[in-house]
């Protein structure tokens, strides 16, 4: 298996275990992937991961993308499914309703990059490298990169990168909002864990509710994510979790949430 998938004191931690090929995603690695967010599912379900870590094998790379050798000489038909299955699995990772962190130590190009922007968020070593290099192969991303990249760091900067196909370094991902934040080398595990530690002190119910009705509300006009806003507010309001934290603030004590 190239997918290792470990769950761990409320944390799923997905490895990509491929280092050989900079950890490159074949269609049987996005399969596995598939499988292993199921199982990421079945433990939110549970209540046994409240939080995900994705890392790749490996001090060289995160993710080098597609697996450029099974891209040659398919049918067009083929390649067109390709994308859908693609997309569709980092899609599942983007609605999971718990938050994930995509810890980006070296390379993360092409579908390996989209797998980041599926991601709640990403952090970066000093020394990771970024981009979408698709048009250097005469292509353009196929796994949400032209969609999710315009809508986390604008319009102008996503037509650059992906137009240039150039490399971007962590300082710059992180000025432009790529990343999220710059950390020091060490353990992705732990990393991921001390990034995700203060979101993960809430009711997992208010951080979906909050996430959806940003990235909903992002893909329509301002009065419709204003109405989303106000339908996702009100339920939130209606929580358990809710009903805690405002008696824990009148009652001056930290608020104790279940996640409901
Ligand atoms: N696919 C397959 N093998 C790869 C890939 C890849 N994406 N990236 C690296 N490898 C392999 C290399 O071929 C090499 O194998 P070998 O040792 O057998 O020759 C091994 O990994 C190590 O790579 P390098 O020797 O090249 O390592 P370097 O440190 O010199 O360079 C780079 C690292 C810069 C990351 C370089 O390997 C590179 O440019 N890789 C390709 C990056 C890339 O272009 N990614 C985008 C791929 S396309 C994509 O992701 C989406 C396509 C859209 C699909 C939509 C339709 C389905």
């Amino acid at each position: 298996m190239s997918v290792e998938l470990s769950i761990e004191n409320g944390l799923a931690l997905i490895k990509l275990n491929r280092p050989k090929a900079l950890n490159a995603l074949s269609f049987t690695i996005l399969g596995e992937l598939d499988a292993a967010i199921d199982q990421v599912s079945q433990a939110i379900a549970k209540g046994t991961a409240r939080g995900l870590i994705f890392t790749g094998e490996g001090e060289k790379s995160f993710c080098a993308g597609a697996d450029i050798t099974e891209l040659m000489g398919r049918p067009v038909l083929h390649e067109h499914e390709g994308a859908r299955i693609g997309q569709a699995v980092f899609s599942k990772i983007a609605s999971l309703n718990i938050p994930s962190v995509a810890v980006i130590h070296g390379y993360a190009f092409g579908g390996g990059l989209e797998l980041a922007l599926a991601c709640t968020f990403r952090v970066a070593t000093a020394r990771a490298k970024m981009g979408l290099p698709e048009v250097k192969l005469g292509l353009i991303p196929g796994y949400g990169g032209t969609q999710r990249l315009p809508r986390l760091i604008g319009e102008g900067r996503a037509l650059d990168i992906i137009m240039s196909g150039r490399t971007v370094e962590a300082e710059e991902a992180e000025r432009i909002g790529l990343v999220n934040r710059i950390v020091a080398d060490g353990d992705p595990v732990a990393i991921g864990q001390e990034y995700l530690a203060p979101y993960l002190k809430h009711s997992l119910a208010a951080l979906d509710f909050a996430r959806q009705a940003i990235l909903r509300g992002m893909n329509t006009t301002l009065d419709e994510g204003l109405r989303i806003e106000r339908d996702l507010s009100t339920l939130a309001y209606q929580t358990a979790d809710a009903k805690e934290g405002m008696n824990a603030f009148v009652e001056k004590r930290t608020a104790q949430f279940k996640d409901h």
